[in-house]
């Protein structure tokens, strides 16, 4: 039997609210300020999350327009809306715009004190993610995680396995020693190709995903005050997801 040693953190929607509260309207902050007619809403922004990666999406966006307002100098502008767009986006989390979701930040603390490692598996900018850790944990938010595997990281994006593989390799750990959280399909497609197991967290933008190949599916992870609800898969006994819930979801993947 494999023992669980390393929980791995997805960040976008899964550790906050960031694409609702946070991208898309920065996305629509920088386009504004470049002069585009360019205005995503919920329901766009929704559909255009299948693409993983702000630049690509904005490519992929750009491809849909009709000819009249395709923009010839589009890969000139492309870097500059995403620095402006991710410019915005940590000025918000900085003032605190963005906060955690439910017992992520309780479930880090738990296990940690349990001795299980922490590492990040992220497609999104390096500079976002440590200002959302900053948010959270301070100066030092670096000395919790043993790997932030971001865009750098890995610059093949999401579904792709890629940024599960070097998180891996950098804990020298077996997929089946660890145990992922996702909130999107693209995420969970990233984490089953690199077989490592996973429990997801969906919010308003991938509520109707296909998560199957997940442990469990749970509405967000739960406080003691604020249980949490299974949408599918075993609910925390306590009402809150905690080190002994992800040891017996974890067991429980052997049994599959
Ligand atoms: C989610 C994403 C990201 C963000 C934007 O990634 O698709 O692309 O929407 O990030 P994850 P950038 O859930 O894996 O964190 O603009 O920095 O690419
Ligand atoms: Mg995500």
């Amino acid at each position: 039997m494999t023992t669980l040693k390393a929980l791995i953190f997805d960040v976008d929607g899964t550790l906050a609210d960031t694409e609702g509260e946070g991208h898309l309207p920065a996305f629509n902050q920088a386009f504004a300020d470049f002069g585009l007619d360019w205005d995503w809403d919920r329901a766009t922004y929704k559909q255009l999350l299948a693409i993983t990666g702000g630049k690509e999406r904005m490519r992929h966006f750009h491809r849909s327009l009709p000819a009249e307002r395709q923009i010839q100098e589009l890969e000139q502008l492309i870097p500059q809306l995403h620095e402006r767009k991710n410019a915005y986006y940590q000025q918000w989390v900085i003032e605190g715009r963005l906060p955690w979701r439910p017992g992520v930040r309780r479930l880090m603390d738990e296990a940690a004190s349990a001795g299980l490692q922490l590492a990040v598996a992220t497609t999104t900018t390096r500079e976002n993610v440590e200002a959302l850790l900053q948010s959270a944990f301070g100066p030092d938010f670096d000395g919790h995680f043993a790997i932030l595997a971001c865009a750098d990281t890995a610059p093949v994006k999401k579904p792709s396995p890629d940024v599960y593989h070097a998180v891996l390799d950098k804990l020298q750990l077996q997929p089946g020693e660890c145990l992922a959280f996702e909130d999107s399909e693209n995420g969970v497609r990233a984490a089953r190709a690199a077989e490592v197991p996973v429990l997801v967290t969906p919010n308003d933008f991938t509520e109707d995903h296909d998560f199957s190949g997940a442990l469990a599916v749970l509405d967000h992870l739960g406080e003691p005050d604020r249980p949490c609800r299974a949408l599918a898969g075993p609910a925390p006994e306590r009402g809150y997801v905690d080190v002994a819930y992800l040891e017996s979801l974890h067991r429980s993947k052997e049994a599959r």
